[in-house]
């Protein structure tokens, strides 16, 4: 966009402040509007400023000068800035745009570069489920994008009707105003807008595609030059319908506009993972030439490797247009991704068309990790994902990094789920305390978890504070503040049971525990999105990693150790288990579970008639609470080995998630054992008498009664 002399007259109003030095512009009538008009509002300009600016593209005789300076990459600049003279010079209209913008970051620093990005496409999908961005949200990223050179937007949210399930009816004339006002909005901060529909399987009949080109053609009366298709997420019919579908519409929609950019589709296979038959193959050589296929890597959500991005060209004959499932938390919707964004390979810079995230529903909070991800894909090379991660922190909350840094640190991890992706760097200065003490068992111990949790309170007090005072990320994720609150007053409260354990208070012990309790009851209960119209309000978890797992251990061994003090303490105040840490022999229609095997550690357990008098405890389970897990591993007594969740003894290394067990009392007095984590949940039964885990139904089957009672 050039130069316009109404922008100039709009501009000159903002163009006087109380800034030094006075500045006066070569070059405006040509350069590009957006350019200059943001130079003009950000600094003293005058026609005999004392220090010259000289803008423009390539091409500009304002900047001709400079020509050779000037990367050839589209969207590159040239900066030089001197005590008396600047020069802006891009390859383009954004290439100017981006030059300003580097300018203004510090325009008293004398600096003599150029830059250009090394991938061409940078950007985000709002591609997830869940409550969709509002239209402030989605204007208040478009600037952010401006200031952080990404370049992309795609309109995606599956849970907007219009995109998704009622993709052919056209938008209602508010929303329609405000898809206008979105594209213009973009347009301004050099951002594409482009517009996705997600059709499902309705692609085949002649109505579907009239539909199809009806919606386009709304969209394109509303500006949008920009179009995508998605087919993620559903059972595809066919393939071929597909590609007929692509073309057809790239055919009679796309290719007669000569306005309109080409083409991109997200495939139904979209991540290696799922790529077995013919279908990326299929796709690559069958859909136009310069229509692009969106790509989320080896899995659905995984960081992008260079292997990816080759494997995938070798498919389809064209380099993916990456679509990275991260920040995303729609599967894991619990937790925020604020960390620092690791794992995504400098290598893949010439590799890919495109790379574009797809975010949190939470828009603002979203903006930590699509800071790092647009300087990543600006200059992949460059890259250090602690430090721009630090330098984001300061941008988005300057004057409360270091709070706000507390605050993003507890909240990286996304917890198990059906993806697997896991981010390990969560609160490592809580892990690195974890190493050097463990559990609280020495008061120097609970004095540095005390400091530890006071600071996060405090941190906590001073976010909760701007968020009631409107900073609107804080405000956005402020349930996920009050949980970090929650979770450090928690911490000082298990810090107070431990202190009073060791000096044999017994009515101190009891308060704390009571006040433990009382902030894990309101921990729980604290829930998002709890405004008028959303549709998906959740449970927030914080400090999942490493602060919550070892509270709840905490709290337990703290609890099984006060009780073996012989205190009083009132029935009622701890919570209920169904069986206490021992050891039990567990029964099934009167056989006894056993470990023929243990000498030899083979075999399994079985459930055996006779009463194994020669080693006992072959007969004998140590049954014990897991406090992160909530529930029961199963040892044998003879040699320690736990029962995994196929009913056998375990192999591999023993983990909580898959060998714990639900444990409940049935009114038959017999008990149920269920798997749970990712162990599955079927209920145990007895088959050949084996441990068989096949039942979908509670199955209160099993006499299990501690050992020494017997004895
Ligand atoms: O990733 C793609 C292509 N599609 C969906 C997204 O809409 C969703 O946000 C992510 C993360 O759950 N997974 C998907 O499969």
């Amino acid at each position: 966009m050039k130069f316009k002399a109404s922008v100039l007259a709009l501009t000159a109003v903002a163009c006087v402040s109380a800034q030094t030095p006075v500045y006066k512009i070569q070059g405006v009538k040509t350069a590009d509007a957006d350019a200059v008009e943001l130079l003009c509002s950000h600094l003293d300009v005058a026609p005999k400023g004392d220090v010259e600016i000289i803008v423009g593209e390539a091409g500009d005789k304002a900047v001709r000068k400079y020509a050779s300076r000037i990367p050839s990459e589209s969207e590159g600049f040239y900066l030089s800035v001197g005590p008396k003279k600047v020069v802006i010079a891009g390859r383009d209209g954004a290439g100017t745009y981006y030059g300003v913008r580097e300018f203004l970051k510090n325009p008293a620093q004398q600096v003599d570069t150029a830059m250009a990005p090394a991938i061409s496409l940078r950007g985000v999908i709002e591609g997830f489920y869940g409550n969709p961005w509002s239209h402030a949200d989605r204007l208040s990223q478009f600037d952010f994008y401006g200031r952080n050179r990404l370049n992309v937007y795609i309109y995606g949210p599956k849970d907007d009707p219009y995109h998704h399930s009622r993709w052919y009816e056209p938008y209602p004339a508010d929303k329609a105003d405000e898809m206008a006002d979105l594209v213009k909005h973009a347009a301004k901060n050099k951002v594409k807008f482009t517009w996705a529909m997600h059709p499902g399987n309705s692609i085949e009949s002649d109505a579907d595609r009239r539909r199809a080109l009806d919606k386009f053609e709304q969209m394109y009366g509303l500006g949008v030059r920009s179009f995508a298709v998605f087919f993620d997420d559903i059972s595809a019919k066919s393939v071929d319908a597909q590609i007929d579908y692509l073309n057809f519409l790239d055919r009679e929609f796309v290719k007669p506009r000569k306005d309109v950019e080409p083409l991109v589709v997200c495939p139904t296979v979209y991540n290696r993972a799922w790529a077995g038959g013919d279908y990326l193959t299929k796709m690559g050589t069958g859909l136009n030439s310069d229509i692009s296929i969106m790509w989320t890597g080896n899995s659905v959500c995984d960081m992008i490797d260079l292997g990816d991005c080759e494997w995938f060209t070798n498919e389809t004959t064209r380099k993916p247009f990456i679509w990275l499932n991260y920040p995303v938390n729609d599967y894991g919707s619990h937790n925020l991704l604020m960390g620092p964004v690791v794992g995504n390979d400098p290598a893949i810079a010439g590799n890919v068309a495109a790379f574009c995230s797809n975010p949190m529903q939470y828009a603002e909070a979203s903006k930590v990790a699509l800071y790092s991800l647009a300087d990543f894909a600006w200059n992949p090379a460059a890259f250090n994902a602690d430090e721009v991660w630090e330098r984001s922190l300061t941008e988005l909350m300057p004057g409360h990094e270091e709070a706000f840094r507390i605050f993003c640190l507890n909240n990286v991890d996304v917890a198990p789920s059906v993806h697997g992706l896991r981010f390990w760097g969560e609160t490592p200065d809580f892990k690195a305390l974890t190493e050097k003490y463990g559990s609280l068992g020495n008061p120097d111990a609970v004095e540095a978890y005390r400091d530890y949790f006071r600071s996060r309170r405090a941190a906590a007090a001073e976010l909760i504070a701007l968020a009631d005072a409107g900073q609107p990320l804080l405000a956005e994720v402020k349930e996920w503040i009050t949980a970090l609150s929650l979770q450090a007053q928690m911490g000082l409260a298990v810090c107070d049971m431990a202190s009073a354990l060791d000096a044999d208070l017994a009515a101190p012990f009891v308060d704390a525990y009571k006040r433990f309790a009382g902030s894990a009851a309101k921990a729980e209960n604290v829930v998002s999105r709890g405004f008028e119209g959303s549709i998906q309000s959740v449970r927030v978890k914080t400090g999942t990693l490493h602060v919550e797992p070892w509270l709840k251990r905490n709290v337990s061994e703290l609890i099984d150790s006060f009780k073996q003090t012989g205190a009083d303490y009132p029935a009622d105040l701890f919570p209920r288990r169904v069986l206490e840490n021992g050891t039990y022999y567990i029964r099934y229609e009167g056989h006894t579970l056993g470990n023929p095997d243990a000498g030899s550690r083979g075999g399994n357990p079985v459930f055996q008639a006779e009463v194994d008098d020669i080693n006992p405890n072959r007969q004998e389970w140590h049954i014990k609470y897991v406090p992160m897990t909530e529930r029961y591993e199963i040892r044998n007594s003879k040699d320690e080995r736990y029962v995994n969740e196929l009913g056998n003894f375990g192999v591999n290394p023993y983990s909580a998630d898959w060998n714990t067990y639900v444990i409940t009392l049935g009114e038959n007095g017999k008990y149920a054992i269920r798997n749970a984590g990712n162990g599955g949940s079927s209920y145990w039964t007895v088959t050949d008498g084996r441990i068989a885990t096949n039942s979908s139904a509670p199955e209160y089957i099993f006499d299990i009664s501690p050992v020494l009672q017997q004895e």
